[in-house]
């Protein structure tokens, strides 16, 4: 309140409407000179803007990457001018006003919706509704994670989410608010830009929830405003950073297209320009006298001032941090240094040797277990979590304490039955800073994450999602639970990396892999079945990092070459050995990761791959592996769903047998 009482008193000297109408003339002229954009809602929502901007943001246009700074999430990505004219007025670097000129152009930073990492202060990528709001709940999450680490000097924040009504008609915005208000996460506050107003006109046409009933019955503290009155929003923003035990909703009475004579408060502005006439009309009713692009002197100062607000705070926390251990302090942004690097590769290293050792015959699954054992004390900010399927993925170990609604020193989440609202937490997580998150579900739920894990690959973060019971193996829950399209589906988005390893050591490779791939998340495609042991010798190097090797070479050339990936590897080994005693030379390539190997040069490839024929080897449908196959090879796989039964019985009954192989390498080599 003390802070927030400074504050006004410093606001600079430009007044408030023209504060706001420099947001509204910049959207609509920027959206108008491309021809295409969304003026509507940031001229609605530039009142609400200006007041959080100018009175309660904590941040310092000159340290955008400031750990501490409050995070800021436009989950209405479509309204991305008013993020881009905020930046450019507050004096964040390279948003000049050439960048608000070439909006949408290519090679700005200024692209259709704010990308994370095109310009420094916008804090993820957004667009497809509703999952900034899952972002904000991710970093909320994390800012009080790392509160309980770091303390309240080094770590203590607010994450604000400007939402629209589209965002709150997804589905994914309830798996999130109720996750949100579960954990009590009081330093999370959403602006509803309730305009009554979606692309197919009024919400009515559509929706009659009550929003703030609805979050109220999911723990939150909420609040209604005029969105155009300045100090009705200032109160009702402080009220929702008074309240510490739940997250809080403002709902923003606006108008959509806020100034604009004729289409103010219609569908109509909040996708196409405004149109020359129109934008003489709005400059006139504003009172707005300046050209296109044009911030008068004081205006842009006040803006810039606004920039600078925390720069004692920012100052301070800086001496403070200093004080911290080194690695501490780095940890803080990037938890997996060199160090801790080195610590992973150590401890991969010897969970393998253990692995060797034992020789026992192990579901992945539970192999990664393991490996979690192990990782989790050695990696700082390793968040685990489940959506209710802790028991059956194996992402709960003795290392772990679970977070509590309120209590925040544990380091595993249970995010419920919220695969949509989990992933993109975990997306929110990675990009606050100082958390390496992973989570948790069946394969075949892929889907109700795939939105969320499509952004992990687009921001580049590093994900980890657990996906286990990843085939007809996993048997008796039936075709919904076993996925046959899934590994195609993943394997086809760019930036992603699809580990499905064959056994224990593997797996150990596989985990490595994921954490050290500092920019990309991966999936990791675990069995729920036993497999035997397939690398006994030991070997302290990671097979698995070139995608793809040869684990089993016949003596004196190859006939025949077998390809699989994680539970069919061993099925093509037996093959093999069966081959062997007809006197026909098999080799074995395990797969774990298409995406490395197809990174590799074309020698590696090649020798791996062989010259001879080909057959592929999946519990899953073939699309994809003609890649690997070329016209000619043969694939064992799936060709539909699967079925209810024992798993060993549906290999037989769908034809994925180490006989199935072996015949079809012995049909090429005949072809041949
Ligand atoms: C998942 C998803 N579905 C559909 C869209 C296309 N879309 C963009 S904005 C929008 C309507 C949003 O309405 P609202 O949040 O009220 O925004 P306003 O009209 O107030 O700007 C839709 C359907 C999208 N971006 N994401």
């Amino acid at each position: 309140m003390a802070e927030a009482l400074m504050q006004d008193q410093a606001l600079p000297e430009a007044t408030h409407q023209d504060m706001a109408n420099a947001i509204r003339a910049l959207a609509m002229d920027a959206v108008q000179k491309a021809d295409s954009g969304h003026p509507g809602m940031p001229m609605g929502m530039a009142d609400i803007a200006t007041i959080l901007f100018t009175r309660f943001l904590k941040f310092d246009a000159r340290h955008p990457e400031w750990p501490d700074r409050d995070r800021f999430v436009l989950s209405a990505g479509h309204g991305s001018m008013l993020l881009y004219a905020l930046l450019y007025l507050t004096g964040y670097p390279e948003m000049d006003i050439e960048q608000i000129k070439n909006f949408r152009q290519l090679g700005s930073r200024t692209a259709g919706h704010p990308e994370y990492g095109h310009a420094p202060g916008i804090e993820t990528t957004t667009g497809p509704l509703g999952q900034g709001l899952g972002n904000a709940v991710g970093m909320a999450l994390a800012e009080r994670l790392l509160n309980q680490r770091y303390g309240d000097d080094i770590v203590s924040h607010f994450t604000y989410c400007l939402a629209g009504d589209g965002c709150l008609m997804e589905g994914i915005s309830q798996e999130a608010i109720s996750l949100a208000g579960h954990l009590k996460l009081g330093r999370l506050i959403v602006l509803f830009d309730d305009n009554h107003i979606s692309i197919d006109g009024p919400t009515s046409l559509a929706v009659s929830d009550d929003q703030l009933v609805r979050f109220r019955a999911s723990n939150w503290h909420t609040a209604a405003v005029d969105g155009h009155d300045p100090e009705a929003v200032a109160l009702a923003i402080e009220n929702a950073r008074s309240v510490t035990d739940r997250p809080s909703i403002i709902a923003c009475r606006t108008v959509i297209g806020y100034g604009a004579p004729k289409k103010a408060g219609t569908a109509s502005t909040h996708g196409s320009p405004l149109g020359a006439e129109e934008i003489a009309g709005a400059r006139t009713q504003l009172g707005w006298h300046h050209e296109a692009f044009e911030v008068p002197k004081l205006v842009l100062e006040s803006w810039r001032a606004a920039g600078e607000r925390h720069r004692a705070a920012y100052d301070k926390w800086s001496k403070a941090a200093g004080k911290l251990d080194t690695a501490k302090r780095a940890h803080l942004t990037e938890p997996i240094d060199a160090g801790v690097r080195a610590a992973i590769v150590c401890a991969v290293a010897a969970i393998k040797t253990d692995f060797t050792g034992e020789g026992a015959k192990l579901a992945t699954r539970q192999s990664s277990q393991k490996v979690l054992e192990k990782l989790t004390p050695v990696v700082p900010g390793l968040i685990g979590g489940s959506a209710d399927l802790t028991g059956s993925v194996g992402t709960l170990t003795k290392q772990h304490a679970i977070v509590e609604p309120g209590n925040f020193a544990g380091n595993y989440i249970h995010y419920g039955v919220r695969e949509h609202a989990m992933a993109a937490a975990m997306n929110g997580l990675a990009l606050h800073g100082g958390i390496v998150p992973y989570g948790g579900t069946f394969l075949v739920f892929s889907d109700y994450c795939r939105p969320s894990i499509r952004l992990s690959a687009l921001m580049g973060q590093r994900v980890v999602y657990v996906m286990t019971h990843d085939s007809i193996g996993l048997g008796e829950d039936g075709p919904t639970h076993q996925p046959v399209e899934q590994l195609a589906a993943l394997r086809a988005m760019p930036h992603l990396n699809v580990l499905r390893p064959a056994d224990s050591v593997e797996c150990a490779e596989c985990w490595e892999i994921a954490l050290l791939a500092q920019d990309r998340p991966a999936i990791l495609a675990l069995t729920r079945q036993g497999l035997p042991l397939l690398r006994t010798a030991p070997s302290d190097e990671n097979l698995s990092a070139k995608g793809a090797y040869v684990l089993l070479e016949p003596e004196g050339g190859r006939d025949v070459t077998l390809l699989a990936t994680g539970s069919e590897v061993s099925l093509a080994v037996d093959a093999a050995k069966m081959l062997q005693g007809e006197g026909i030379k098999a080799a074995v390539v395990s797969m774990p990761c298409w995406e490395l190997f197809a990174a590799q040069d074309e020698s590696y490839r090649e020798a791996v791959l062989g010259g001879g024929p080909r057959v592929g080897v999946e519990a899953a449908v073939e699309f994809g592996w003609r890649r690997w196959l070329g016209p000619e090879g043969a694939f064992i796989g799936m060709r539909g769903f699967g079925a209810s039964a024992p798993g060993q019985e549906l290999y037989k009954h769908f034809g994925i047998t180490p006989e199935a192989v072996a015949s079809a390498a012995r049909d090429l080599i005949v072809k041949n």
